[in-house]
């Protein structure tokens, strides 16, 4: 649906900065321009003038402004983009004269939704926009990065095409449906289907590692009291974040901090210790570690390196089963190789004190959540459940097509699937999309972007 009015926002962050910048977009942009007393400048050309309010006259800034022409614009529609000085009132006062200019106030993303509805951008990359401006760790900007350079939209458009060239090869053969032999040997369509089921399948498999990217993997420090969890967590921190002290029972409240390693975003969380017969504040902070743990992508348990660990920690650890990390801690003060082991494999000496072993456990933190998307960084990542969804259902929808075929369906029943699958794939592009999918993906966005 095309909105015929002029919209406007400030685009920059509130609060003081050095610039701001204010927006309009549609066609009352030009008009706009001339009663702000902006002077008249070729299309991309930058002026400097100051900036008056349309009915008063009052003088509100001097500034920077900017005209784009239609369709040569962000939102393809004329636009009128100003520079200001980044006080919130000097930013808030140049949009007022803007709209009583004959703007009327942008909604939240509606200038990326016009980009959208103008073909500037597709459904995915207008996605990006808002992936590129929440993104916390360099792994979710590059692949935001890549996603509004068409790296998912250019991928699921080839497999879209392959969809397409498939229903060409089905009608093909239900026109000679009597034959036995027909123009197209059936295990063409079978492997065309497939070779695109394989690519789906391929994209869908980086998904959970695409989700993690924008709020990181959970990581839950565990481990009975005193072990060196508040230490460890200082040590990967970088810095002192949680207290740490030679009494156990010091960590309360559970805290969190997110850390990169390798770019990639791990949301770590130091909790207190687990332990029977804890007094009642250290109980509901032992509440708070096992609500955690329900949710945690991993647990790392901390068991000193210079006692063999307990039945409780044997037992822990088979609860936790694929999601545990061991760590032996304070390996400084043990002599030699740990006590013991948790009998679940890999088992990591760290010392908090000398940083010994930390690199080793940064790499197996990496190796157990991120290792799809370090090897084939190549790869478009899936950060969003709506193309989980889309990928999902033409997934379903080929695998059908086969079972069908398998049954000996007739063709034009099989054939429907593919169809199917394309829309799905049309759909993840907005190439078809209803109203509200829209509103959900624009709502989120900031006002002015
Ligand atoms: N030698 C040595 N001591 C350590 C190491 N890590 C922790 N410690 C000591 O172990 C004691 C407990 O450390 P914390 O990090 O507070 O342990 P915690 O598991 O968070 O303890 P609670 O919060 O009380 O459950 C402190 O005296 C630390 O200095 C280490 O790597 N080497
Ligand atoms: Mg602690």
């Amino acid at each position: 649906m095309s909105d015929p009015s002029t919209i406007a926002a400030i685009s920059t962050a509130p609060g003081v900065a050095a610039l701001a910048v204010v927006r309009a977009s549609g066609p009352a942009s030009p008009a706009i321009a001339r009663k702000l007393s902006l002077p008249d400048a070729p299309a991309r050309q930058a002026v400097h003038a100051m900036l008056a309010h349309p009915s008063s006259g009052e003088r509100v800034d001097d500034v920077v402004a900017i005209r784009y022409e239609a369709p040569a614009s962000y939102t393809g529609e004329d636009m009128l983009e100003v520079t200001c000085h980044g006080g919130p009132l000097i930013a808030q006062l140049v949009l007022d004269a803007i709209c009583a200019a004959g703007a009327r106030l942008a909604h939240p993303g509606e200038f990326t939704r016009r980009a959208f509805l103008n073909g500037k951008l597709d459904l995915t990359q207008a996605e990006a926009v808002l992936d590129l401006i929440e993104a916390r760790s360099p792994a979710m900007h590059r692949a935001a990065v890549s996603q509004m350079a068409r790296g998912l939209s250019a991928m699921v458009e080839k497999l879209r095409r392959e969809l397409i060239d498939l229903q060409g090869l089905i009608a093909y053969d239900i026109d000679f449906p009597e034959e036995d032999e027909g123009p197209i040997p059936p295990e063409r369509i079978d492997g065309a289907a497939a070779d695109v089921l394989r690519q789906l399948e391929g994209l869908l498999a980086l998904a959970p590692e695409g989700e993690l990217l924008r709020d990181g993997a959970l990581t839950v420090i565990a481990g009975r009291t005193n072990v060196g969890k508040s230490s460890l967590f200082n040590a990967l921190v970088g810095f002192e974040r949680a207290i740490v002290t030679a009494e156990p029972g010091t960590t309360r409240d559970a805290i969190e901090a997110v850390i990169g390693v390798e770019g990639y975003p791990f949301r770590l969380v130091d909790t207190a210790g687990l332990r029977e017969g804890a007094g009642h504040v250290e109980g509901l902070g032992i509440e708070v570690a096992r609500g955690y743990l329900s949710e945690a992508d991993l647990v790392i348990l901390c068991v000193e390196a210079d006692r063999p660990p307990g039945s409780d920690e044997m037992a822990f650890v088979k609860e936790l089963a694929a999601r545990a990390v061991i760590v032996r801690t304070k390996a400084d003060a043990a002599a030699g190789s740990p006590e013991g082991d948790l009998g679940a494999g890999r088992e990591l000496p760290v010392s908090a004190l000398t940083g010994e072993g930390l690199p080793e456990l940064r790499e197996v933190l990496l190796e157990l959540v991120f290792a799809g998307a370090r090897d084939r960084e190549e790869t478009p990542i899936i950060t969003r459940a709506r193309h989980v969804r889309c990928l999902e259902q033409a997934r379903d929808d080929l695998a059908a097509f086969r079972e069908t075929r398998r049954e000996g369906l007739p063709a034009e029943i099989s054939g429907t699937h593919v169809q199917d699958a394309t829309l799905a794939l049309e759909e993840l592009l907005g190439a078809v999309t209803h109203e509200d999918v829209l509103d959900r993906v624009f709502s989120a966005f900031c006002v002015g972007k």
